[in-house]
């Protein structure tokens, strides 16, 4: 039989190579000749490492597997899928994965990551056909019909920024892929290289035919060292394919990438401070305009899209447009793939229809927090996003929505807290992190976010605490207005959803409902 044991770093983090190597000793012993498949994390943490052992039924699951615990698993006789207490059943049934809507991440934690036989197997290289039979403008069309907007955090729509980067006239143009992710509690950059490489390899040369780009960068953090080797070697073997190169499945179109690590900056992230990176210099945020989309990479027309936006590229090319669009609500079209962490009992990636209440996501998939303790608040989009408390769990999973509250939904990340977590403190670290992330190019963020803190230990200490809440409010407002970008422009939004919604963490009492 096929049996599967992640080999992406969350399981690999839990064990899942010792188990591995346990399992392929426990064979050997039993004279037994398996194929041990190292396929990627479905995603759901809790159960890593996780074994698949393909039966009649499906994959039949068993975890979180220890080491210790192969021998055992062997005699109950899990080859044939047989029942044992760590047995999850069949995995597709887990309600946890069978309540998603898997279209970016249709292939993770199924394939081996590095067989084109697997990928192609599952659906993949279908996109890129199509897109070559319907030639680069019809390719952006689509991606604009689809609704698809950026997973990196602003939320602009992937297909208007092809057409501008496809329209700028230059003899070369740039696709580059953000996989800085650096975002509090998100991990679908990373799982997507670990797990289904060639997803983001084929959404980049889709992207390049479309705008007429010939080169693609990939700038993923150095805190994925796995995910860089992954994606190296898988591009290797495309190269090998003759799926990346000066004639790509025959077409004659051209496109190559390579892979490019940060140097563990958060504002890398930050598209313009990327491309100064990229280009060798200082992590420096660029004034705009110019747009990337006209100036981007060493000057040329640039498309920049976060990694899940390329990687949903495919599946928008090989079901169409319209198929994409017809889920989610209002203009949040599609799906989304949430990361659920921080404290909850369990964490993992929900890729869902846009619109689900955040509620559902904390309590229902989630399961509450891992403490057993009360939720006091999630943050959601990353350390400059809001912490949402839970008498705003009603809101859908919506960039709208969420923008009414302003609140964000980012890359797709919540962190949850239980009560124990004191709100004053979170504030005041997230005016410390913009002073440590800050580029220092403009004022009101290289200053504010210092200034910040100093205010905060004062309203902390109870010293003059109005005369400085009025100070902290004043200074959100700086920096929100003069940021030249949301590092120093989103940092209030934290602060001042932390003390609007838990004011009795700073010392103030709550004010009572009109
Ligand atoms: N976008 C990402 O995709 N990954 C990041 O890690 C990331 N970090 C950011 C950090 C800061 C401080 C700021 C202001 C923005 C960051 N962004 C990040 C957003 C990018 O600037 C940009 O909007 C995104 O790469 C565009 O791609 P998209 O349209 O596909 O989302």
């Amino acid at each position: 039989p096929r049996i599967f044991v992640p080999n992406d770093a969350t399981a690999v983090a839990c064990g899942a190579d010792r188990v591995a190597r346990k399992l392929e000793a426990g064979l050997l012993a039993r004279g037994i000749t398996a194929d041990i498949t190292r396929n990627g994390s479905r995603g759901l943490f809790w159960l890593e490492p996780l074994i698949e052992v393909e039966t009649e039924r499906g994959r039949v699951g068993y975890g979180p597997v220890k080491p210790s615990d192969i021998e055992d698993l062997l005699h109950a006789g899990i080859l044939h899928g047989a029942d044992h207490p760590l047995c999850v059943g069949v995995v597709e049934e887990i309600p946890y994965l069978k309540k998603q809507t898997r279209l970016t991440f249709a292939r993770i934690g199924i394939i081996d990551p590095l067989s084109l036989t697997d990928y192609k197997a599952h659906g993949g290289y279908r996109g890129l056909e199509r897109a070559i039979t319907l030639g680069p403008s019809a390719t952006v069309e689509e991606v604009v019909e689809s609704g698809l907007r950026g997973r990196g955090g602003a939320g602009f729509p992937t297909g208007i920024k092809w057409r501008t980067v496809a329209a700028a006239p230059a003899d070369q143009r740039y696709i580059v892929c953000n996989a800085d992710e650096g975002d509090s509690g998100t991990f679908a950059d990373r799982l997507i290289m670990e797990a289904d490489p060639f997803c983001l390899i084929e959404g980049m040369t889709i992207a390049g035919l479309a705008v007429g780009a010939t080169k693609g960068y990939v700038y993923s953090r150095s805190e994925y060292p796995l995910a860089f080797v992954v994606m190296e070697k898988a591009i290797e073997k495309a190269r090998e394919a003759g799926l990346l190169g000066d004639n790509i499945l025959g077409s004659g179109l051209a496109f190559d990438m390579e892979m490019r690590m940060g140097a563990g900056a958060y504002v890398c992230g930050e598209e313009t401070a990327l491309l100064e990176s990229l280009e060798g210099k200082r992590g420096l945020v660029r004034a705009k305009p110019p747009l990337p989309a006209h100036k981007g990479l060493f000057q040329k027309p640039t498309v920049i899209n976060n990694l899940v936006s390329l990687a949903t590229v495919p599946v928008i090319l090989d079901k169409g447009g319209k198929y994409y669009r017809d889920f989610g609500m209002g203009r949040s079209r599609g799906t989304m793939p949430i990361q659920i962490a921080g404290n909850i009992k369990f964490g993992g990636l929900f890729e869902t229809a846009f619109g689900i209440p955040l509620g559902e996501l904390v309590y229902d998939i989630g399961g509450g927090t891992a403490s057993g303790r009360p939720v006091k608040a999630v943050q959601a989009g990353g350390p400059l996003g809001a912490y949402l408390p839970t008498h705003q769990f009603d809101t859908p999973f919506d960039y709208e929505a969420f923008t009414a509250k302003d609140a964000l939904i980012g890359h797709g990340g919540l962190v949850v807290f239980d009560d124990t977590a004191d709100l004053a403190d979170m504030a005041r670290f997230a005016m410390e992190f913009c002073a440590h992330e800050s580029c220092g190019k403009c004022t009101p963020c290289r200053i504010g976010s210092t200034r910040g803190v100093e205010t905060l230990d004062k309203v902390i200490a109870g010293e003059k605490r109005e005369q400085n809440l009025a100070l902290l409010t004043d200074l959100c407002h700086t920096m929100k207005l003069g940021s030249l970008c949301a590092l120093g422009g989103f940092t209030p939004y934290p602060v001042l959803s932390a003390l609007n919604h838990f004011p009795e963490d700073f010392g103030v009492a709550p004010k009572l409902p009109a």
